[in-house]
């Protein structure tokens, strides 16, 4: 006769619909980080759920983007001189009306907009916040069905700015002023991460409710991973330090666990999330066709490097903190290496013709 330790614990049904007694809501838990703070208005909470609301939308629309009208382009260049797909447009759309009906926001710098928005908005928000976002990276790739991501970096409205009418400078501050910064990820599963200085945390989307739900706690990259991320494509315009460094990468030795392995699909946030979790670095270095890098410093090096950062791996253009460099334009460029702390200190000692040197803890 079977006993009870002999039956086996049954197998949650991967589809059952989440318990969600067992999760905590994206925001519970933001209401939970306002209570640490005794003056907080939770106007900041405010914007959060702003940004995850419009997160919400474009995740909707992308899941059915072959049955709506929105693969393809506009027709249009955005202020980059790239073709501009429908569902850039879309998402910008949905990002900025959430954030002019939260009124949280007093500016908007947005990869699909030429000039800084001002959001002069007639609501009760405080208005106190400024948001420079990518509301789509990579959506190319959409019409092929490869994930993509939403970018949002967040900086508070500096003392001797009107938020009524707010001018670009007040957005141009160094990544080290963010208050907060993060990501969504449309993948096989859609997640929201986010830092405010205090660690990283994930949140998966359950749809059959709409909410997104703590599922990454307190999230820490690899030190070391084997991934790394770049257009090898471009290696002939690539400075010597990077040739040398991608050369030592693909060597075989099994003491420095090589050669590693690259991982590389032309969509960044997708590309980072997988290297945040798995060890990893990407890059994106000055290339002939980029000579400044191709991803921009206010709204993708900039809050990718805290997270990254907070996540306890590194960002740098190669030689610079990236969160340390100092912007003079809404859409600069900048030469990227993000990632595990280990492999980004390498590339930058590769870089600077020093491939010997000692890297902490190695
Ligand atoms: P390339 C997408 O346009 C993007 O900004 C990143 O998401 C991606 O990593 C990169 O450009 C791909 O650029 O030159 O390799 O096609």
């Amino acid at each position: 006769m079977s006993t009870s330790s002999d039956v086996p614990t049954p197998r949650k049904n991967p589809a059952m619909e989440t318990e969600l007694g067992e999760f905590k809501t994206l925001e519970q838990f933001i209401i939970e980080q306002q209570d640490q703070f005794p003056h907080s208005t939770g106007a900041f909470s405010r914007l959060l759920r702003d940004i995850s609301l419009a997160a919400k939308i474009v995740n909707r629309d992308m899941r059915k983007a072959g049955l709506i009208d929105i693969y393809g382009s506009t027709g249009e260049t955005n202020v980059q001189g790239e073709v501009q797909q429908k569902m850039d447009a879309l998402a910008h759309r949905e990002f900025v009306l959430a954030l002019r009906r939260g009124g949280e926001c007093c500016l908007i710098g947005s990869e699909e907009h030429a000039e800084a928005i001002p959001m002069s908005t007639t609501s009760e928000g405080d208005g106190k916040y400024i948001v420079l976002l990518d509301p789509l990276d990579g959506s190319s790739n959409i019409d092929v069905c490869v994930s993509v991501g939403t970018i949002f970096s967040i900086y508070r409205l500096p003392d001797g700015y009107d938020k009524e009418e707010p001018e670009l400078e007040a957005a141009l501050q160094p990544g080290t002023q963010q208050v907060a910064a993060g990501y969504v990820v449309y993948g096989s599963s859609t997640m929201l991460l986010y830092t405010t200085g205090d660690g990283v945390n994930g949140f998966t989307l359950d749809p059959s409710i709409g909410e997104f739900l703590l599922s990454h706690p307190n999230l820490q990259t690899p030190e070391r991973g084997r991934l790394f991320s770049i257009n090898s494509g471009y290696y002939h315009s690539f400075e010597e330090g990077l040739r040398n460094y991608l050369d030592w990468l693909q060597e075989y030795d099994s003491e420095t666990n090589r050669p590693a392995k690259t991982r590389y699909i032309g969509s960044f946030v997708s590309d980072f999330h997988r290297n945040l979790m798995k060890g990893g670095i990407y890059m994106y270095p000055a290339t002939q066709g980029n000579p400044k890098g191709k991803l921009r410093l206010m709204y993708e090096a900039n809050p990718m490097a805290f997270i990254a950062e907070q996540a306890g791996g590194r960002a740098s253009d190669g030689r610079t903190r990236i969160m340390e460099k100092e912007p003079e334009k809404l859409h600069e460029r900048t030469p990227l290496f993000i990632g595990s702390e280990e492999m980004v200190q390498r590339a930058e000692a590769f870089l600077a013709g020093e491939p010997e040197r000692a890297l902490p803890d190695t």
